[in-house]
Parts: C-alpha cells; sequence; structure tokens
C-alpha cells in the first residue's frame, strides 16, 4: 500500500525519469531509434527498477497516467533533440494492456504529438504479443494508430500465445525478437533457429526485425549473417540517462 501511494505522491513531484537504449542498423552501424524505458528516482529508496512498480501500477490503473506522461516526455524528448540538431530518429514508446484498451487511445496520441510538435513518423509505440489476443479489437486499434502515421512493434515477439495469423491482418511494422531467444542463439540450435525463423519470417511479410538482448560479438555476427535488419542490447549500450544518449546522437548517426 505504500508503494503504491508513493506512487502516486511521485508522479505528483516529477520523481519519474527516462533512460533512453539506442537501437542500431546492423548494415551501417548508426543508431536508428532509441526506446525510452522508465526510471523511478525515490526520494528514500533511490533508484527503483520498472520491474519494482510496472506490474504494480498495471494492478491499480496508475499504469495510465504514467503511461500517459511516458509518452509525452518521450516525444517532447525526440522533439528537443530534433530541435537541436541531432539526427531525426523514431522514438520507441512500451504501451501497457490498460493503454492499449482505452477507447480514445489514437485520439490521445494525436493530442500528445500535436502538443509536441514531433511527426508522427518519429514515434515508434511498442506493444506485447499478449495484448493482441482479441483480434478484432487489436486490429481496429492498430489500423487508427496507423492512420496518425505512427510506427508499430510487436515487443517480446515469440513469448506469447497468439496465432501467427495476425501478422498478415494487423497494421504493423517491426518484430522485436524476444531477448530469451537471443541469449542463446550460439549455443542453442533451437533457439538459433527460432531467431533465424522469425527474421525470415518477418522479411517475407515486409516487416522489420530487431533483435533484444544482444550483449555479444558472436551474436552480432549470427544476427548479421541472417540479415536481422536491427539490434539492441548492452552490446552496444545499455539503457542510458539523456545526457549519454545525446552524446551517442551526436556521434555515431
Ligand atoms: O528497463 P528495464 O529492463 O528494467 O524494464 C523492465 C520492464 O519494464 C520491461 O519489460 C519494460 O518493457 C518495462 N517498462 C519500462 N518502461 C516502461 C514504460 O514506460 N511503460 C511500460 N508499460 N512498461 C515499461
Ligand atoms: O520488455 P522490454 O523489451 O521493453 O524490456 C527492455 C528491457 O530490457 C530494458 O529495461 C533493459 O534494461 C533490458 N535490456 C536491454 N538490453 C539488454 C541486454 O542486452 N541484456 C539484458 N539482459 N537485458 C537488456
Ligand atoms: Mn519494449
Ligand atoms: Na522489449
Amino acid at each position: 500500500l505504500t508503494l503504491q501511494h508513493d506512487l502516486r505522491k511521485g508522479m505528483l513531484n516529477g520523481e519519474f525519469i527516462l533512460h533512453y537504449q539506442p537501437q542500431i542498423r546492423m548494415e551501417t552501424g548508426h543508431i536508428v531509434g532509441a526506446e525510452a524505458l522508465i526510471r523511478w528516482m525515490h526520494p528514500e529508496k533511490g533508484l527503483v527498477p520498472p520491474g519494482m512498480f510496472i506490474p504494480l501500477a498495471e494492478e491499480n490503473g496508475l499504469i495510465v497516467p504514467l503511461g500517459e506522461w511516458v509518452l509525452e516526455e518521450a516525444c517532447r524528448q525526440n522533439k528537443a533533440w530534433q530541435d537541436a540538431g541531432l539526427p531525426h530518429i523514431p522514438i520507441s514508446v512500451n504501451l501497457s494492456m490498460r493503454q492499449f484498451l482505452l477507447q480514445n487511445l489514437n485520439e490521445k496520441v494525436g493530442q500528445v504529438l500535436r502538443k509536441t510538435g514531433l511527426e508522427a513518423k518519429y514515434l515508434d509505440l511498442e506493444i506485447t504479443e499478449s495484448m493482441t489476443m482479441d483480434v478484432e479489437y487489436t486490429s481496429n486499434c492498430l489500423m487508427e494508430l496507423r492512420e496518425l502515421g505512427v510506427g508499430i512493434s510487436i515487443d517480446d515477439f515469440g513469448t506469447g500465445y497468439s496465432s501467427f495469423s495476425y501478422l498478415k491482418d494487423f497494421s504493423i511494422n517491426r518484430l522485436k525478437i524476444d531477448r530469451s531467444f537471443v541469449r542463446n542463439i550460439n549455443e542453442d540450435p533451437s533457439a538459433a533457429a527460432i531467431v533465424a525463423s522469425i527474421i525470415s519470417m518477418a522479411h517475407h511479410l515486409n516487416l522489420q526485425v530487431i533483435a533484444e538482448g544482444v550483449e555479444s560479438e558472436d551474436q552480432v555476427h549470427f544476427l548479421k549473417e541472417h540479415s536481422c535488419d536491427e539490434i539492441q542490447g548492452y552490446y552496444y549500450s545499455p539503457p542510458v540517462p539523456v545526457q549519454e544518449i545525446e552524446q551517442l546522437l551526436t556521434g555515431y548517426c
């Protein structure tokens, strides 16, 4: 209960910040995107990781205002980078199930884009496979979002239980291969086969594909061999504070 109270207070007191993890194009080695990841600077507990409060916020509904803050802050920051002369790249924002189920999600997203002045193509929304179980709802919702011009990525791809049939019907742009598969590609032939198949399937469906949780040179080598489009992971950079991603953006795009 105290964490729940602290969450509300933390939102009012501006205790949340965003870290950013770069996404790298394999062909060029350039940063072509960044994922915004929330962090809580708790006045007594210090930095509280999202795993400690996102599930609670999902449960009590605070994820909705918190998620709206993340969306607006990420868009505002990306526009500020563009205005400062940094490269124009899409910013990825994680949506929670509750946000996805909001009736007026597309209006909310449209409002944030207008308010921050960010062009829709520079926003990418990440949803997980588990959020796509209601096929009719999902397909309408994604179509409305795509009409705005934002990108849609399927996060943690391969870990959900949804059928593949949605891949051809949903308006999505990119698959993010879950890091549980990427972790073992060099040791486990099954993991390697799954990753290679996801990349191939994505390309046959005209989708981009990014590997998450890339940590080693060997993994990079495998992913290059199999023509993965992009990578994200500690190999290149962990999620970092604003000043650090700005340095990366200044040097490597
Ligand atoms: O950054 P880290 O690996 O600690 O994140 C842990 C989990 O918290 C990840 O599954 C990530 O998707 C989730 N997460 C981080 N930031 C956000 C956010 O802004 N909104 C939602 N819904 N989840 C987030
Ligand atoms: O569920 P989601 O993909 O949104 O979670 C992203 C989280 O994954 C981030 O919070 C980040 O801390 C974590 N992460 C990013 N890169 C790596 C990596 O290379 N290895 C591991 N183990 N975790 C990573
Ligand atoms: Mn994500
Ligand atoms: Na992810």
